[in-house]
């Protein structure tokens, strides 16, 4: 008996030899009051036996403290609904979003279309995946981040892991992987649901959002459309500050799932919108984005063989800044006559990976591939006549052309309930 259950009884002897480890019993305690925190929060309104409370507080003698950040999941991963209001109010993009995640600030040089920054670092640095596709944005001087593409509302999880702990998600993530994800929608039977909401705030701030799916047990439909302004806010001065912005983002998506394991999607998408910034001496007079993504996923194939997933996307921004439809030309300076640039990336890209589970075991292993495309051209002004030819007048300039191509493997082992070692190669 003893020999077949030799796991059980190493641990049960280790468990005999410290009864009570110290550090997991701080741990817990600690976990147990911020639960208790949250959860004091949530059910406000409901009755509560006082004498009960009491007797919880006594028995852990902690100071109080407030936590108004993301809790992480585990020391390395922090997961959280996008969907969830936060204070305050962050723009519409990623950028400012990820701020009210603990260790996040950003470059800010408005009031949207900030860029992230994780422990001192940015750029890319950071992962920064919606729904597996990379988005990198055309901008030489990053008025458009891969962050301003993305509204967090759009999606349903969250996830950043920290460090360059991970090789899934490709090349460049030494700073932490952002994984902005949408689930598949299940419906079991025919029928569908309509979430919208509204945001008015101080300074003109206006949003709507609505995710509305239908569908049945082989598919479904799912269209998420979004739209942000607001006005330039004024500083403690009571100075205007140049920051207004108008952001809209699209998508829609078609899931076939002929069985219960099974998921085929196809994800079109479209946003556009413009960006005063303070900083700088143009604006950003169009973000325009579109992209198709398939993701295909398998599950429960076999005893070893768990799960495959694939996915292709096309992402493309088409992105113009120029100093006089969002201001007046500075009349002074390099930047004294009216001057437009225009650039664009095309990024098609693919992942394939599966997973594998045996005893306490699990592979992830897979590859990916990526081409990027940038282009130019600029507008010209003829001084003499004070005429403006605008930018779509000219010839596109190919100016990077770039691919990357990876393959990669993730092992984890599984000690206990708690504990893991992980260890990856790419
Ligand atoms: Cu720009």
């Amino acid at each position: 008996m003893s020999s077949i259950n030799r796991g059980c009884g190493a641990r049960s002897r280790l468990s005999e030899r410290f009864p009570i480890q110290p550090s997991r019993l701080r741990w817990q305690i600690a976990h147990a009051t911020l639960l208790g925190l949250l959860a004091s929060g949530a059910l406000a309104a409901e009755p509560v036996d006082h004498s009960e409370h009491a007797h919880h507080a006594s028995s852990a003698e902690l100071a109080p403290m407030v936590i108004t950040g993301v809790a992480q999941q585990s020391p390395l991963t922090v997961a959280t609904d996008p969907k969830i209001p936060r204070q305050p109010v962050p723009a519409s993009d990623a950028g400012d979003y990820l701020q009210t995640i603990p260790g996040f600030s950003a470059v800010r040089g408005g009031g949207s279309n900030s860029d992230p920054v994780f422990r001192g670092m940015f750029g890319s640095r950071l992962k920064l995946l919606a729904n597996g596709a990379e988005m990198l944005g055309a901008c030489p001087s990053r008025m458009d981040s891969p962050s301003s593409y993305i509204t967090p509302e759009n999606y349903d999880a969250l996830t950043v892991i920290k460090g360059p702990q991970t090789v899934l998600w490709g090349p460049g993530n030494s700073a932490a992987t952002i994984l902005f994800e949408r689930d598949p929608e299940d419906f079991s039977e025919l029928g569908g649901r309509i979430d919208a909401s509204f945001l008015v705030g101080s300074d003109g701030r206006f949003d709507r959002n609505i995710d509305a799916a239908a569908g049945g047990e082989q598919g479904y439909i799912r269209l998420l459309a979004n739209r942000s302004d607001s006005d330039d806010y004024q500083d403690g001065n009571g100075d205007d500050v140049h920051s207004r912005w108008d952001k809209w983002s699209t998508d829609l998506v078609l899931g076939w799932t002929p069985d219960e394991d099974t998921l085929l999607e196809l994800t079109v998408g479209r946003g556009d919108g413009e960006a005063r910034y303070a900083g700088r001496g143009m604006d950003g007079s169009q973000f325009e984005r579109e992209s198709i993504a398939l993701r295909f996923e398998r599950d429960n194939i076999g005893e070893v063989l768990q799960k495959i997933e694939a996915r292709v996307y096309y992402n493309y921004a088409d992105h113009v800044m120029d100093n006089y439809s969002l201001r007046t030309p500075s009349g002074m300076g390099m930047m004294a006559n009216p001057m437009a640039s225009n650039v664009d990336r095309r990024t098609l890209g693919g992942r394939l990976a599966a997973t594998w589970q045996w005893s306490d075991y699990e592979l992830v292993a897979g590859v990916d591939a990526q081409t990027n495309e940038h282009r130019k051209r600029n507008s010209s002004y003829d001084m003499m006549t004070g005429t403006l030819t605008e930018h779509d007048r000219f010839v596109w300039n190919k100016d990077a052309d770039f691919h990357n191509y990876g393959l990669f493997g993730e092992l984890t082992r599984n000690l206990d309930d708690d504990s893991r070692v992980i260890g990856g190669a790419r």
